[in-house]
């Protein structure tokens, strides 16, 4: 699996994120972040994470990005853990690009109703019978869905994996890495078992995000409790390297068919002889159509 994360990025620069990266300690001399703002319960503790909900009942907290996100195609890279006391734990967590920030509300602690795309680590299994939790999902708003808590959002599930010890992972850090192509693909990894060990959670197809989308986090508790703690997030653009001129040129990022595997291009010589076919057809039903209305016209004259 490491090694498939690797060849996802050939011929892909990697260009840091400023704006939506953050690493401790968080703050500036004025005690606030240039690029995120947090609000309700969420806590920062400069040398060592951002806390968006602690340990205990009916908590619940987020941290979003000030700015949209300007990047056509990204990678964004989250380090993250989810621990407490106890036996039974929860919520989760979630992992927002919507058009909306900073709302506080009931899905992971972020307003429901939302635009754009959510993703989940769902620690609480209120009732998804056969499906082993943790469990992180991915899900598509477009503000008139609703996401249904009491069935861990199973009807508005766009892609989703079990990931069993996700929380509580001890000394292994965990990370969630997100890789979004415009128009072509959104895929999800995860670092959980081992370091430097990625198992895709899952790729989907082509989504759309909205126009405007800020980068958050939020987490909630309620009867049950875990401290949800952000430790680093590091986002890159993703310049798409273009070698139509033979050199390795950095073209503007550009959507194109999202090869991960490094399968072999969709043939080329097809399309090739399929455009010959098409401009022939074109030709001659020209000249088809250019010789009856020429005899349409001599038949006029009469
Ligand atoms: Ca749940």
């Amino acid at each position: 699996m490491g090694v498939q994360a690797i060849t996802t990025l050939e011929g892909v620069r990697q260009i840091p994120l400023r704006s939506h990266s953050l690493s401790a300690p968080y703050l500036d001399s004025d005690l606030q972040s240039r690029y995120f703002d947090f609000g309700e319960d969420t806590i920062v503790r400069a040398d060592q994470y951002i806390r968006l909900t602690s340990d205990r009942q009916g908590q619940s907290g987020w941290l979003f990005s000030k700015m949209p996100m300007t990047a056509t195609n990204w990678m964004i890279e989250v380090e993250f853990k989810i621990h407490g006391a106890g036996h039974l734990h929860g919520d989760g967590m979630a992992i927002w690009l919507t058009e909306e920030r900073g709302k506080s509300g009931k899905v992971f602690g972020s307003a429901d109703n939302f635009n754009g795309l959510g993703i989940f680590i769902d620690t609480y299994k209120n009732s998804r019978p056969g499906v082993s939790f943790p469990y992180v999902m991915a899900m598509l708003g477009n503000s008139s869905v609703s996401y249904d808590k009491d069935h861990d959002g199973k009807d508005t599930e766009l892609a989703g994996c079990s990931a069993r010890g996700i929380r509580g992972a001890g000394t292994v850090s965990t990370k969630i890495r997100m890789t979004y192509y415009a128009e072509t693909s959104l895929r999800v990894d995860l670092q959980y078992k081992n370091v430097d060990e990625w198992t895709e959670c899952f790729e989907t197809e082509q989504i759309k995000l909205p126009q405007t989308a800020y980068l958050g986090f939020s987490a909630e508790t309620g009867e049950l409790s875990d401290n949800h703690d952000i430790i680093n997030v590091a986002a890159h653009n993703l310049h798409i390297r273009q070698n139509t001129s033979g050199r390795d040129k950095v073209g503007k990022p550009q959507a194109r068919p999202y090869n991960p595997g490094g399968t072999k291009a969709p043939g080329s010589w097809r399309w090739f002889f399929l455009k010959i076919i098409l401009f022939g057809v074109v030709v001659v039903g020209g000249y088809v159509g250019y010789t009856m209305y020429r005899a349409s016209k001599r038949g006029s004259r009469f």
